[in-house]
């Protein structure tokens, strides 16, 4: 395990988004199946209807961030975002976390060690759903307050969950942009990240709801690999899944490092332009192979602004501004006023599909 702080990172500019309700367990914004039948459950402190959102802001509390992966650029991105707007509300920021995407005693320990430290607020993206809940609401008891933010833990095991965007929407519009791409028709396969996680379980999900309907019947899903956000794992996962499906016409990777390392393996193969990728990536690190043509759309939010909705979310909580409950509203900084929805889920906003006639307007 290893410990480190992000580097800076450049300012974002400030877009208002306004408070988005999530408006129920099928369309809100990362609620997964398995939370869903669970929400509630994981035998932590429910949240109390009673909040004072004019208390004041309260200093010098210290946020610590544990992402799912440390040396992954995405999280760079978005706990820098966290960072700054943490920092700028006068309180202490720190991050701490594991180099692999599939430690999950790693992320227990880390929460664990953040518990005993007293961190006031611990901001969360969760390799898997139950692993933490223990140890996530044990900090809870102790008066710690638990967001999630990128990929949740079993609702009973947070405050509030910090959604990037509708989970629903992520996963069917995936689907869209595939279905476009190979022309309706053809074998697709999806390279997520790790088996366990919330995130992009979810996604699938809403992917694979997506292809039943009629329009996709000439559409089949062959196989769900795993590159476990691991760059050369995730490369030789493509190699494989075309070797074993020589038909493959497109792969939906819904993790910013399956996706890169794909089009890095098509893009030096025969069949770039061939079979076509889409699925979630940063601009930065797509730029090249839309560029190439290797890739025609992909879509992402800003993680920077996850990051900093999760710090503002957290401060909130903790200063007693807002408890967690389903509708109450607070102000995160100039991203604008937010309302928490269904099973205390916040959603930050619309993702961005990019392609090379937007992609050069894009630096994250
Ligand atoms: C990877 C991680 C993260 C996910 C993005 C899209 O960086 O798996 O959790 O939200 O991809």
């Amino acid at each position: 395990m290893s410990v480190r702080t992000a580097p800076a990172h450049r300012v974002v500019a400030a877009v208002a988004v306004a408070g988005l309700v999530a408006l129920g367990a099928a369309a809100c914004g990362g609620t997964t199946k398995n939370s869903t039948d669970n929400a509630g459950s994981g035998g932590g402190p429910k949240p109390s209807a009673s909040a004072n959102p004019g208390a004041p802001t309260k200093k010098g509390l210290t946020v610590a961030y544990l992402p799912k992966q440390v040396n992954n650029p995405y999280f760079t991105i978005s706990d820098t975002g966290g960072k700054k707007a943490v920092e700028a509300l006068g309180e202490k920021y720190k991050e701490v976390g594991t180099s692999s995407g599939t430690d999950t005693a790693g992320q227990v320990s880390y929460v664990n060690t953040l518990t005993q430290q007293r961190v006031n607020a611990i901001a969360v993206s969760a390799q898997d759903p139950g692993a933490m809940c223990t140890a996530l609401n044990q900090a809870r008891r102790g008066g710690v307050k638990v967001v999630t933010y990128d990929s949740d833990t079993n609702a009973g095991c947070r405050d509030v969950f910090v959604s990037q965007a509708s989970s629903e929407d992520l996963g069917r519009t995936e689907v869209q942009l595939m279905a476009q791409q190979i022309g309706g028709k053809g074998q697709i396969a999806i390279l997520s990240a790790a088996q366990t996680a919330t995130n992009q379980n979810t996604w699938i999900g809403f992917m694979k709801d997506e292809l039943k309907k009629p329009q996709y019947k000439d559409i089949q899903l062959v196989k769900v690999a795993y590159g476990n956000d691991d760059a050369q794992t995730s490369f030789q996962q493509t190699q494989g899944l075309l070797q074993q499906y020589p038909n493959l016409k497109g792969i939906i990777s819904p993790t910013t490092v399956g996706i890169k390392a794909a089009a890095q393996y098509l893009s030096g193969s025969k069949y770039k332009g061939k079979v076509q990728l889409t699925g979630l990536g940063t601009p930065n690190d797509m730029r090249a192979y839309v560029t190439n043509g290797t890739v025609k759309a992909f879509e992402l939010w800003d993680p920077a602004k996850l990051g900093a909705l999760a710090g503002y979310t957290a401060v909130a909580l903790a200063s007693g501004q807002i408890s967690g409950a389903p509708g109450q509203t607070y102000t995160a900084g100039d991203l604008g006023t937010f309302t928490i929805g269904a099973d205390s889920v916040v959603v930050l906003g619309k993702p961005t599909v990019f392609d090379k006639s937007n992609i050069g307007q894009f630096d994250f």
